[in-house]
């Protein structure tokens, strides 16, 4: 069938909203009609050409909601009309690593989606009778997508789906880190490093989790009018101090944070963030992803004597099993999603939506089609 999509075909140019074709689902694939995706800076950071497993031309976009259009052989937990929204973790339950209960991150179809293929090692899209390949086993930014039953959660289909799209990536990433990662609780201190979509978020887990006091780090102050409606108590801008920033946030903290997040992906914010982490237990989680190339560093006395850095990838969270009751949660007010929605656009201005995120002028941008 024809989709109009939204193509980079090659790094660091604007994509091209071309009629792309795509082939039915085969085997335990599912064909989604996509309504609405985020932009998330994940998709620039591919986009950029710093993604290691980047390849073009590819259909970005992993942040999505959609309707069930078609499902392949062998498929049982999903039908045509059912509301879904893609994981770029899938869910498959039996791998080593979704039965280990200790972490999110199935293998099931990880290889093959990180060459932008589908689990049987091809591609679903084409242009002109050339592959176009996968992205994150998503590929949301495409109007038609074909992803793995494994990769998709299934859920209430009254929620709005040009909301909790955003709970494909952003939202669920910020929270899920505070909750499932750090497992932050009530009276902590806790520092949030970038307050894009997945800082906001962060701060919102730190509120639903008690936290005593949230500091919200920024460069842009543009960022400190919703961090504070969010609920930060402190806003920082490490340009208005003439020492580093772990050197402001230990001193204001009696010693350091119980718990610190980078939402950026500078490897010298990552050090700050271990360093402003108290001694003796502080713990500090990666959730911003760092180019090709780059490295983390910091004196290993930082981790001897007492702070730990850990990593989060989705929040920990499960997205078949867990990810339906964060809907859930979204539609009964307990997760916020409006506050994210800075802007609304048609797939065909989509490069508008990077543009205004390399502004720092949005949170995020979601694309109807
Ligand atoms: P964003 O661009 O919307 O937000 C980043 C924020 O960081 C901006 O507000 C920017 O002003 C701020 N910033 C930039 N440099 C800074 C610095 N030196 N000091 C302080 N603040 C600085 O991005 P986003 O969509 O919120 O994504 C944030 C990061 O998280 C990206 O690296 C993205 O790839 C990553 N991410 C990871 C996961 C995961 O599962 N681990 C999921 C989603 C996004
Ligand atoms: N492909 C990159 C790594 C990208 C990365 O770290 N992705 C995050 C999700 S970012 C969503 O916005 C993630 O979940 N990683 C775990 C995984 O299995 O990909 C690289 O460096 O190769
Ligand atoms: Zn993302
Ligand atoms: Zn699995």
């Amino acid at each position: 069938m024809k989709s109009r999509a939204a193509v980079a075909f090659g790094p660091g140019k604007p994509l091209e909203i071309v009629e792309i074709d795509v082939a039915p689902p085969k085997k335990g694939e599912v064909l989604v009609k996509i309504t609405h995706t985020g932009v998330c800076h994940t998709d620039a950071f591919t986009l950029s050409g710093d993604d290691p497993e980047g390849v073009f031309p590819a259909v970005l976009g992993h942040e999505g909601g959609g309707i069930v259009v078609e499902v392949g052989e062998g498929v049982t937990s999903l039908k045509p009309g059912d509301h879904v929204i893609p994981l770029y973790t899938a869910e498959c339950g039996e791998c080593k690593f979704c039965k280990s209960g200790k972490t999110n991150l199935c293998q099931a179809v990880r290889a093959t989606q990180g060459k932008g293929l589908m689990p049987d090692g091809t591609t679903r899209f084409s242009y002109k009778g050339e592959p176009v390949y996968h992205y994150m086993g998503t590929s949301t930014f495409s109007e038609y997508t074909v992803v793995a039953e494994i990769s998709l959660a299934k859920v209430n289909p009254q929620a709005p789906l040009d909301k909790v799209c955003l709970l494909g990536c952003g939202v669920t990433t910020g929270i899920g880190a505070v909750h499932n990662t750090a497992k932050v609780k009530a009276g902590d201190t806790v520092a949030i490093f970038g307050l894009g979509g997945i800082g906001l978020a962060a701060i919102q887990g730190a509120v639903q989790a008690k936290a005593g006091r949230i500091i919200a780090i920024d460069t842009n102050p543009a960022k400190f009018e919703l961090a504070r409606d969010m609920g930060a108590t402190d806003c920082i801008n490490p340009k208005d101090h003439d020492k580093p920033i772990q050197e402001v946030i230990v001193e204001m903290t009696d010693g350091g944070v119980d718990f610190s997040f980078e939402c950026i992906g500078n490897v010298d914010v990552m050090r700050a963030a271990l360093e402003c982490c108290h001694k003796g237990w502080g713990e500090s989680v990666i959730i911003g992803v760092a180019g090709a190339g780059q490295e983390i560093r910091t004196r290993p006395f930082q981790l001897v004597t007492g702070r730990v850095w850990r990593g989060s990838a989705f929040g920990g969270v499960k997205g078949r099993t867990q990810l339906p009751g964060m809907v859930e949660d979204a539609m009964a007010g307990k997760i916020r999603l409006d506050p994210f929605i800075t802007h609304r656009m048609p797939l065909e201005q989509i490069n508008d939506a990077f543009e205004l995120m390399h502004q720092g002028k949005s949170i995020r941008t979601v694309i109807y089609f």
